[in-house]
């Protein structure tokens, strides 16, 4: 009956084995003989799922109860990762398994290779995304998580002589363990047509006359809290073609042309946008926008709420948070439902809108900022584009009465661009219907108040606020770094995992010799589990004892990827040309992860660099084994977890003023590296908690790089003046990396020399200052070991319950649901 208590499966070895064995006879159909490693992940999985299913039934219960409020994340991606190691750690479950299986003959570490991670996302805006609803689950926040079930998620990258190659993601492919789909709760979406008015009994009303629908079918995840009992959901939209479809098909005889038809309506979740900057406007893009913001309004509004719910109390049960402007759509289509559905009067939904919207912007590149050209939205979404004309009108009114003939700033201000091309700003119209507007970390939130968006800042003052990025220890900690995680539990007791600022109880044991040499065995192992993995997943064997410099991220331009390419080139060919003795300076492998863009071809270039750069250093014997350079293709979040408790460096040198906050920062800080950076994104903070002597600091300072390139930046100057400088870009000009043509690495060359947008050239000395600096702390091993460790200790900050606290402060105002 309804009411009978669902209950997990038994918590010891002997319950999981009957379990797991059941799962592997009658849900996968084989015996235990015949299984084959996907058979028995498989298996595997949906038992570890069966023990969240109660905590899951009744986290939804107690919600509904609670009548609480609630956070809607809204995000076009989400970067998950593995999701067995997060749930058996989320359970408590990962011993059990380990010695269940065992008994069996079966060994955990290959079930769990056995998983595609979901990489329903490009980097770190999909990836916070993760962080923050395992966090709201840990802390017991209502949160739903809504998205989009792409079919073919981030592509994998594969190197052919070094050049990137993607392949398709094909995540789906041998099953599926985690996803709960409900086609019953299907929810239909509605494009293109036109608006038309009529006469409701006197009152003249508009509606949508759409030309074509699809259907959103929703599938659940579970978002696991960290042995806490609950289990929030991420609900992530999948496209399939309406009963429209079908009828087209039955009546029109042409059947093959409308299964055709089928398939179209289907492209909108098929592929993820592996674009994360620069997005060009592909109409494709506005309809994956637009179908999942629809979708989750609507099952928010009729699937969450309870029946009778008054909807003029909404802001009161829910927060719609707008992960940067991809869904912001989301405002006028619940000004159309609550206008053009509900009936209400214009000024009475726009109050309640306002009330239901955060906006947080992600990023500082001008060319990053979303625009829709007004003829493309029209087109799709006729009546949206009204509904954003009449917001812009009010609004616009409204600055006039505060700045009677401020023409230009009316233009300035206004949510249509009238150049090149007539378009919708989307980062205005978050602004103007968010109650609140934030960025990523303090730097990126000044420079967002004063840069980005100062004429709104000035407007309204309050609305703008910070919230500093963070990261989940319980992936990247926890899980990530089982052996630092036991060493930190030995220090300070288990609670770390839900209180990261106890962390700091380590900081006097950086003193303790015994201590730093345990910390030193947890790195060394981390880095003979990092060379095992290369090992079997590139056949790429790492050099023993070597400092370990990493830098992963996407690849762009500002990131400067190209700094490090040159500060190795530079010391290679010092040491070639006898200037720099290697065996004077600790040898180091400079590893790198990062995908392009596929259309993104100066990045492509760059890759093709790092991959040639490598072939020749890496072989070269004048170099005794001093540089090393390893680029694992597709990396990923699976790869993070295994490369960054090994590494010793980390690299976060982006142009300052250009990183929003960065999170790979806070990742490497929380397992032991030291940071070299700019004063950029959340380095900033990471090094005025870490202390200025645990971090290397170098390069421009954002005001200086203002000023820099005020006064007309030459970066031609900077290679004539300085010959460390000039001899490594002349060894790339040369053809060294190419087989001796000059033309391969041209167009990097003289990107550098004439351009070079993001100042390579004029940070390129005190970037191999840092880099001397590095070079001299680390062979001081005691004192690299204390940095390290107070590294970790001071870190606690960048939890993403930190984070999710500060929203809750500042923005949303939510409470935790506690048990009754
Ligand atoms: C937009 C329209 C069309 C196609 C693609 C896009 C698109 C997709 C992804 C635009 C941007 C992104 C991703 C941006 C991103 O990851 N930004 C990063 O966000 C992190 C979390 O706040 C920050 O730490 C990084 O500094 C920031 O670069």
């Amino acid at each position: 009956n309804g009411t009978a208590p669902v209950t997990a499966p038994q918590h010891s070895v002997e319950g999981f084995v009957k379990e797991f064995l059941r799962e592997l006879h009658f849900g996968q159909g084989v015996t235990l003989a015949r299984a084959s490693d996907n058979d028995q992940y498989l298996a595997l999985a949906r038992t570890v799922r069966e023990y969240l299913m109660a905590r899951w039934l009744e986290t939804l219960r107690r919600q509904f109860d609670a009548q609480a409020k609630s956070v809607a994340y809204l995000s076009a991606e989400y970067l998950l990762g593995r999701q067995l190691d997060n749930a058996l750690i989320a359970t408590d479950l990962t011993e059990i398994v380990e010695e269940g299986l065992a008994s069996l003959g079966i060994d955990l570490a290959t079930l769990r290779e056995q998983e595609v991670e979901p990489g329903l996302g490009n980097g770190g805006l999909g990836r916070l995304a993760a962080c923050f609803v395992d966090s709201l689950a840990t802390m017991s926040v209502p949160c739903i998580g809504y998205g989009i079930r792409y079919e073919y998620g981030i592509f994998r990258q594969t190197f052919v002589d070094g050049w990137q190659v993607e392949q398709p993601d094909t995540w789906l492919s041998l099953g599926a363990p985690w996803e709960f789909p409900h086609p019953e709760h299907s929810v239909p979406v509605h494009f293109g047509g036109h608006t038309e008015t009529y006469d409701d009994g006197g009152v003249e009303r508009t509606r949508w006359v759409p030309a074509w629908d699809v259907l959103g079918v929703p599938y659940n995840y579970m978002v696991p809290g960290y042995q806490n009992g609950r289990v929030n959901t991420l609900r992530l939209w999948s496209a399939r073609a309406t009963k429209a479809f079908d009828l087209q098909i039955f009546n029109s005889g042409e059947y093959v042309d409308a299964v055709r038809a089928q398939t179209f309506a289907e492209n909108i979740s098929k592929v993820l946008y592996p674009e994360d900057s620069t997005p060009q406007g592909k109409e494709l893009r506005l309809q994956q926008q637009y179908f999942f913001v629809a979708c989750s309004i609507r099952d928010f509004v009729e699937n969450v709420l309870p029946e009778d719910f008054d909807l003029h109390d909404l802001p009161e049960r829910i927060i719609f948070q707008l992960n940067d402007t991809h869904p912001v759509i989301a405002v006028p289509e619940l000004m159309r439902i609550l206008v053009d559905e509900k009936k209400w009067d214009w000024d009475e939904a726009w109050a309640v809108t306002q009330k239901c919207f955060a906006y947080t912007c992600h990023t500082l590149l001008p060319e990053a900022l979303e625009v829709w050209p007004v003829e493309l939205l029209g087109r799709l979404l006729p009546r949206h584009l009204e509904i954003i004309y009449r917001i812009n009108d009010d609004f616009l009114a409204e600055v006039a009465q505060r700045f009677p003939g401020d023409e230009l700033r009316l233009r300035r201000m206004s949510i249509i661009a009238e150049h090149p091309e007539r378009s919708v700003r989307m980062a205005y119209l978050a602004t103007v219907a968010g109650a609140k507007v934030n960025g990523v970390a303090e730097l990126h939130s000044q420079l967002l108040r004063d840069k980005v968006l100062p004429d709104f800042s000035e407007y309204w003052p309050d609305k703008f606020t910070n919230v500093t990025n963070g990261v989940t220890p319980r992936r990247f900690v926890r899980l990530a770094n089982p052996a630092l995680s036991e060493l930190i539990t030995d220090a300070v007791g288990p609670g770390w995992v839900t209180d990261l600022e106890r962390l700091r109880e380590m900081e006097p044991l950086a003193d303790d010799a015994e201590f730093r040499e345990r910390f030193r065995a947890v790195k060394a192992h981390n880095k003979d589990r990092l060379n095992a993995l290369l090992q079997r997943r590139d056949g790429i064997t790492l050099p023993a004892d070597a400092m370990l410099d990493v830098m992963v991220k996407r690849l762009h331009e500002y990131k400067r990827q190209t700094l490090k390419v040159l500060h190795i080139v530079s010391q290679y060919e010092r040491i070639v040309s006898g200037e720099l003795d290697p065996t004077s300076i600790p040898r180091r492998v400079f590893a790198f992860g990062a995908k392009a863009a596929p259309g993104y071809k100066m990045a492509k270039q760059i890759i093709g660099l790092i991959n040639h750069v490598g072939a020749v250093v890496n072989t070269d014997p004048r170099v005794q084994g001093a540089l090393t350079v390893v680029f694992p293709p597709n990396y990923n979040v699976t790869l993070a977890e295994t490369l960054i408790p090994a590494a010793d460096l980390s690299e976060q040198i982006s142009l300052a003023g250009k990183e929003a906050s960065g999170t790979g920062n806070m990742k490497f800080a929380l397992n032991g590296a030291l940071t070299i950076g700019t004063d950029d994104g959340a380095n900033v903070e990471i090094r005025q908690l870490v202390g200025d002597d645990h971090f290397f600091l170098f390069g421009l300072l954002e005001p200086q790089v203002e000023q820099v390139v005020a006064a007309g930046y030459e970066p031609s100057r900077y290679y004539e003046e300085n010959r460390t400088l000039r001899r490594a870009i002349d060894l790339i000009a040369s053809g060294a990396f190419a087989n001796g043509d000059r033309k391969v690495f041209e167009p990097i060359v003289s990107n550098l020399l004439h351009e070079d947008r993001f100042l390579v050239l004029a940070d390129f000395q005190s970037y191999v200052e840092a880099q001397e600096r590095v070079d001299a702390a680390y062979l001081d091993t005691e004192g690299w070991t204390r940095s390290a460790i107070l590294n970790v200790a001071r870190s606690g900050f960048f939890s993403s319950d930190r984070s999710m606290w500060d929203y809750i402060d500042r923005i949303w105002h939510a409470q935790p649901v506690v048990a009754r």
